[in-house]
């Protein structure tokens, strides 16, 4: 992957391979985890589990955003969710479940806790984001590899869905307006999250 300006390769494909092998290795871990943590509450914990890695663009927008200079340098030193692997799960307390059960796994080391939920964005936005270091066996040698696992409810992710196109990533004149908008919208949607879980509990004590 270049970048055509000044033709310097950002990501060799090598290193884009690496990044796709560490996703889908995580990918295989959130899943198992699930299964597990699925069994031992007697229902589904995450509805959905998927990952990606991230494209070359949106690598140099979110360089462009962060005012650093495109090079393959900051590309892998300020870019932390180069792969990022996503858990959308019912209730907001499976998501703290998820996190405990990643701290059992000796080949994740967790450098960061970046919990939006205790602490939203001043958008509104919330999610458990956890920024990983992977050790894994590729191709004969050991990948030591960052990803990012973004844990989120149902109800967080429909929000944060609907901002990525509404706003997230856009400067337009109606940002402002519409962004305290969305902000309102997210904690309406946190407060039923909130009254979810409170039923979820009632119902188990009948
Ligand atoms: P994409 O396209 O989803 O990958 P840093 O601030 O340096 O610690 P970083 O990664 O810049 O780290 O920031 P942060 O705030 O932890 O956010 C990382 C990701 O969270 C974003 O990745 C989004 O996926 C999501 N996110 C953060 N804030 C918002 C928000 O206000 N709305 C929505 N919809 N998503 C948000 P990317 O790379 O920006 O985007």
């Amino acid at each position: 992957m270049q970048d055509n300006n000044k033709n310097e390769i950002l990501i060799t494909d090598e290193d884009a391979l690496k990044y796709e092998a560490a996703m889908r290795y995580m990918l295989a871990k959130l899943d198992l985890i699930n299964t597990g943590l699925s069994d031992e509450l007697g229902r589904k914990a995450a509805s959905n589990i998927s990952g990606r890695v991230k494209s070359i663009e949106s690598i140099k927008n979110k360089l462009r955003r962060k005012n650093r200079k495109i090079t393959g340098k900051n590309v892998h030193d300020v870019i932390k969710d180069i792969a990022g692997v996503r858990a959308v799960c019912f209730f907001v307390d499976d998501l703290y479940k998820f996190h405990e059960q990643l701290t059992y796994h000796s080949d994740i080391t967790i450098l960061k806790v970046k919990d939006y939920i205790k602490k939203p964005k001043k958008s509104g936005y919330r999610s458990l984001h956890l920024i990983c270091r992977l050790d894994m066996p590729f191709a004969g040698q050991m990948l030591h590899t960052t990803v990012e696992i973004q844990l989120r409810t149902n109800a967080m992710d429909y929000w944060a869905e609907l901002d990525n196109q509404l706003r997230y990533k856009k400067e337009n004149e109606s940002s402002t307006q519409i962004g305290k908008k969305l902000k309102s919208y997210a904690d309406e949607i946190s407060s039923i999250d909130k009254k979810m879980m409170k039923l979820r509990n009632r119902i188990s004590q009948l």
